[in-house]
């Protein structure tokens, strides 16, 4: 049986971890595409270079041109420009709307069959007019925020619990951005979930809520530190493990922006929401139940992601 075909749309910071990460874990061979000349070419050579010492099979290839993308099983997207310090991820909405528009329609015309992963800023707008462009069907075009989101929530949990990763469970929904929502009553630590562990001395209330502010400035803080781009390594990994999901039909249960077609009380539109992930691509939407304050939150972070599609609506005629 022929290996799966990865697509990588975008071969920067990102689109060249995951090219290493995909080889690392025979996930299928790799087409790193980029509108720069020389840079997918120079990645994909590079970490072909890395086969012998990984014993990885697979084959690497950079273009510029979408014809080499042609029946890709997986397409994974970060053309566009990253964040600055200083700037928030709506700051990249015109700009990137437009490569929205090109990479859609290079997906829509060379690998219409794809599962198409978006990670281009800002997330769940992207999302959106990425399947607008491309005309895929919906179940077959995600978003990836929310596990990298959750991760990060995860990661300082654990920390400050002193206890694995492994054993730390985390759900953050909404929009991929200030208002996204870390719901503490479904993140457990070996079952246990935090407002238990706040009641038996684990940590404070004041401690979590801290650590759930750091998760939401997570993205900011890393482009802080980096001063000339944006978070890759975490972003990457995370859009495996979706990517993983759906190759090997493992029916993870994983937030991330699906299009709510009725659920949650939403009409068409991307937002994070935890979904199973197998071969079917987005085969459901799980409708957690959500307290008055949570639901106060989520609605406040749909607001957001609503206010982005209108603006994209107001740059591209086509949209409306
Ligand atoms: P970067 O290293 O700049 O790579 C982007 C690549 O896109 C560059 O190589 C560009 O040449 C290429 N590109 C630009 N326009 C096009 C086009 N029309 N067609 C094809 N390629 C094009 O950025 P990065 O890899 O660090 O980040 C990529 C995107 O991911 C940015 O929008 C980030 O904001 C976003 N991002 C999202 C998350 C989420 O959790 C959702 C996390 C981190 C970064």
């Amino acid at each position: 049986m022929a290996r799966p075909k990865i697509a990588l749309i975008g071969a920067g910071q990102i689109g060249g971890t995951l090219a290493h990460l995909a080889a690392l874990k025979e996930l299928g061979d790799v087409v790193l595409f980029d509108i720069t000349e020389g840079i997918p070419q120079g990645k994909a050579l590079d970490i072909a270079e890395s086969g012998p010492s990984e014993k990885f099979d697979a084959t690497m290839v950079g273009t510029n041109d979408y014809a080499d993308i042609a029946g890709a099983d997986v397409c994974i997207v970060t053309a566009g420009v990253p964040r600055k310090p200083g700037m928030s991820r709506d700051d990249l909405l015109g700009i990137n709307l437009k490569v929205m528009k090109s990479v859609g329609e290079g997906i829509r015309d060379n690998a219409p069959d794809a599962f198409v992963i978006c990670i281009t800023n800002p997330l769940d707008a992207m999302v959106w007019a990425l399947r607008e462009f491309s005309g895929l069907p919906h179940n077959k075009v995600c978003g990836m925020a929310g596990v990298l989101d959750s991760a990060r929530f995860r990661h300082f949990l654990a920390d400050e619990f002193n206890v694995s990763m492994k054993d730390v469970t985390a759900f953050v929904l909404g929009g991929h951005g200030d208002t996204m929502v870390p719901l503490a009553r479904y993140s457990t630590v070996g079952g246990i979930p935090l407002p238990d562990l706040v009641k038996m001395g684990w940590t404070t209330q004041e401690k979590l809520d801290g650590i759930i502010q750091r998760t939401r400035d997570g993205g900011a803080e890393i482009v802080g530190l980096l001063k000339t781009g944006s978070a890759f390594y975490a972003p990457a990994t995370s859009a495996i493990e979706m990517a993983e999901a759906y190759l090997k039909d493992q029916k993870r249960l994983l937030p991330c922006a699906a299009y709510c077609d009725g659920e949650f009380g939403l009409k068409g539109m991307y937002v994070g929401v935890p979904t199973v992930i197998g071969a079917g691509g987005i085969e459901r939407i799980v409708e957690i139940s959500m307290s008055k304050d949570e639901q106060a939150m989520f609605d406040n972070s749909v607001d957001a992601v609503k206010g982005l599609v209108t603006a994209c609506k107001g740059i591209d005629e086509s949209l409306a």
